[in-house]
């Protein structure tokens, strides 16, 4: 019989909820945080620990049948995958955001100015959409200090509760994205028996917790 492999977060915002998904499904499996790749020893899957951003091209590329990541990492990566099933953790909003005393208060006003994010390619098209010509300024993390430090006029980050745009002084306007953790399967992947069957077993985990 093959085996499947299912691609989760390694460490991270997304890590713990998900090997608890898993863990609810009835499978069993060691989590030692040293090793890459654990055997479930009651259902014929493997599961290989990753970093988030590498997961959309596993899946895609056939290296992971399936994997758990946030849709804000799925557009971002540009991958043609198959959403399966949405899991109702990790929700956050993409969004743009200003300091509190900027002259700019809607999205007309981002028209010459210079953006922060790590998320580039959903903020061009976001910007596309909206008809707004700024400039995209690619970094790879602490998107929120980049204003204060003056190396952007506005940024573009994922927000939760909201904390941390606040104590860096800085106030959202616009939503690009929402976004929560999803199952990923390759394209076609959704009628192999398998997967259906854990399909199944997550959706009526999902439906227990309503
Ligand atoms: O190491 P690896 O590359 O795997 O992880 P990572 O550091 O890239 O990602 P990680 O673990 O931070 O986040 C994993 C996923 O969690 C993201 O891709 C999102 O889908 C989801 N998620 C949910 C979030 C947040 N909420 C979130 N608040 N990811 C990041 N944040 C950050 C945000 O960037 C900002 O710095 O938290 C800060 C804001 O939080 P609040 O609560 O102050 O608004
Ligand atoms: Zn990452």
């Amino acid at each position: 019989m093959k085996t499947l492999k299912i691609a989760i977060q390694k460490s991270g915002r997304l890590n713990e909820k998900s090997v608890e998904l898993l863990k609810n499904c009835g499978l069993s499996f060691e989590n030692y945080k040293s090793s890459l790749i654990s055997p479930v020893s009651n259902f014929p899957l493997e599961i290989l620990f990753l970093r988030d951003d590498d997961i959309p091209e596993y899946v895609q590329d056939g290296i992971a049948d399936l994997g758990i990541v946030g849709e804000n990492v799925i557009e971002e990566t540009e991958v043609s995958v198959a959403y399966l099933q949405r899991l109702g953790f990790g929700k956050c909003s993409l969004k743009i955001a200003v300091t509190n005393n900027s002259d700019i208060t809607d999205l007309s006003g981002l028209n010459g100015k210079s953006i922060a994010t790590t998320y580039p390619a959903i903020l061009s098209k976001f910007l596309k959409k909206e008809n707004i010509q700024a400039e995209i300024r690619t970094i790879s993390g602490s998107v929120e200090i980049s204003p204060g430090l003056g190396l952007s006029d506005a940024i573009c980050d994922l927000v939760s509760t909201g904390g941390t745009l606040k104590s860096n002084g800085l106030k959202p306007f616009a939503d690009v994205m929402s976004s929560e953790a999803v199952l990923i399967g390759s394209k076609g992947s959704e009628n192999d028996e398998l997967i259906q069957e854990l399909i199944q077993r997550i959706q009526s985990v999902l439906r227990a917790k309503e």
